[in-house]
């Protein structure tokens, strides 16, 4: 098939970088968003999100001519829908008693609302928001059949799910494989000639509910094995052994990769999507919802060893060093660094926070310090939550002149304890029971 004109529902992480990806490809794209402040950002020639290679690619699409945005959809070959898929806020399911989260498809319906006007045999329309499973057939296919057009047989439908990493997103949206979920074959025959438009992995066809099912899994297969490290991280701690030296240990077995563990597990791919198999089958995952309990108390457990490295909490000065879900990125949704911050303030400790891709975030009742220097300058402690490079290059020395603090908690491996103790910290690392 060959398409001339693409419609992106959606321009956030994964809308824009695709819609960008599409143009600089030679296909006129029209990018679609809910909110006026984004569209007007974006036709001004700016971006709203931090990426790496993101605003290159994106100036080139603008200058190309290739790249538009608005508020609605027009007719186009294929329309891609990439919005979000959060938690219901003020609705959760229960299993033995206790609360889980719900999927909240209202993105997913709008958008797949808008298309219908604009809809032709023919047309393609691909699915890229996770999903819990059977919603492209039990959701998407009836909106879009309200145009009196059959999917898979008027016009294509698939489900094809991003795989990109946050951070290196316009690499991997060319170089990973893609997975391409067809109603029918035909379907997913169409939407692999879209996708080879650019990408240069693998294109593996099946049908959409495999696909959906195969997205979740990858994410609710790391939330496992993270939730893993943590365990280990707790057991490391109690039995006074570090969790870093013993992980790359166990890792030399040639069939185990354990994952690292951290504050917790935040973002907004896998702290959410094991839940959707949790809303679809409660009564065939306990593992999965295990596995949620345990990376969602995970920030509960740094202010276990914040307390203890510091007697008590109560009135304590604490510079937070990170507030992003990961490293590297200005993403602090779901971020445990964020719950941590919330925890030590609920125990009355005074935290002054320190985002250096965020110096302008607004969260109720945390203090953001504009500079590194200010946040660590008249503290008690001094709590690493975030593996940012900026953090990890810090130099002891620097940080023993700078601060009155003489404790340093590291939840995230980030820095060599020799280094700190040298010059006078009290040093301890999450999950290493010899610096407890
Ligand atoms: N984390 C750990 N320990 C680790 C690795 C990660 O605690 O060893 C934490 C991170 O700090 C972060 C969270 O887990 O808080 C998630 O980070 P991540 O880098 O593992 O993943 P995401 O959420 O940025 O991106 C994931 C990716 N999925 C997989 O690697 C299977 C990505 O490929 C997906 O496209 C993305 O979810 C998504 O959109 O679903």
């Amino acid at each position: 098939m060959k398409f001339n004109k693409v419609c992106v529902i959606g321009l956030g992480y994964i809308g824009l970088p695709t819609a960008a990806t599409f143009a600089m490809h030679g296909i006129e794209v029209l990018g679609v968003d809910i909110s006026p402040n984004i569209i007007e950002t974006l036709n001004r020639g700016e971006i709203h999100i931090h990426e790496p290679g993101l605003p290159e690619i994106f100036s080139d699409a603008i200058k190309s001519g290739k790249f538009k945005a608005a508020l609605k959809p027009e007719q186009a070959d294929a329309f891609i829908i990439a919005v979000p898929t959060p938690f219901k806020h003020d609705e959760t399911g229960e299993y033995h008693g206790t609360a889980y989260k719900l999927a909240d498809m209202n993105a997913v319906t709008s958008a797949a609302e808008s298309i219908v006007p604009h809809l032709k045999k023919g047309n393609v329309v691909i699915l890229e928001s996770t999903s819990p499973p059977r919603t492209t057939l039990d959701l998407v296919a009836p909106i879009l059949e309200k145009s009196t057009l059959k999917a898979g047989i008027d016009f294509h439908l698939c489900y094809s799910p991003e795989r990109v990493l946050p951070g290196q997103i316009l690499r991997e949206l060319i170089e990973n494989s893609r997975v391409i979920g067809g109603v029918t074959p035909e379907s997913a025959q169409a939407g692999a000639d879209l996708y080879a438009t650019f990408v240069k992995g693998q294109i593996i066809q099946t049908d959409a509910t495999t696909a959906e099912m195969v997205k979740l899994m990858e994410n609710t297969y790391r939330d496992v094995n993270i939730a893993i490290a943590n365990e280990f991280s707790r057991l490391a701690d109690k039995f006074g052994v570090d969790v870093w030296e013993a992980i790359p240990i166990a890792n030399l077995h040639p069939r185990v990769k354990i994952l690292s563990p951290g504050p917790g597990v935040g973002g907004h791919c896998i702290s959410v999507d094991p839940w959707f198999f949790v809303e679809a089958a409660p009564e065939l995952t306990p593992l999965i919802y295990n596995t949620r309990q345990v990376n969602d108390s995970q920030p509960q457990f740094v202010v276990d060893v914040v307390k203890r490295a510091l007697g008590k909490l109560k009135g304590k000065k604490i510079a937070a060093l990170g507030l992003a879900y990961k490293p590297d990125v200005d993403d602090l949704r779901e971020s445990p660094a964020v719950e941590v911050v919330h925890l030590l303030q609920k125990k009355d400790a005074e935290v002054l926070a320190c985002e250096p891709f965020k110096p302008d975030a607004n969260l109720p009742g945390i203090t953001i310090a504009p500079t590194l220097d200010e946040s660590i300058h008249d503290v008690d402690a001094i709590l690493l939550l975030v593996r940012h490079s900026e953090f990890i290059k810090l130099d002891p020395n620097h940080v023993a002149k700078q601060t009155k603090a003489r404790i340093v908690i590291d939840t995230v491996n980030g820095w060599d304890s020799t280094d700190w103790t040298k010059v006078g910290f009290h040093f301890v690392k999450l999950g290493s029971g010899k610096t407890a």
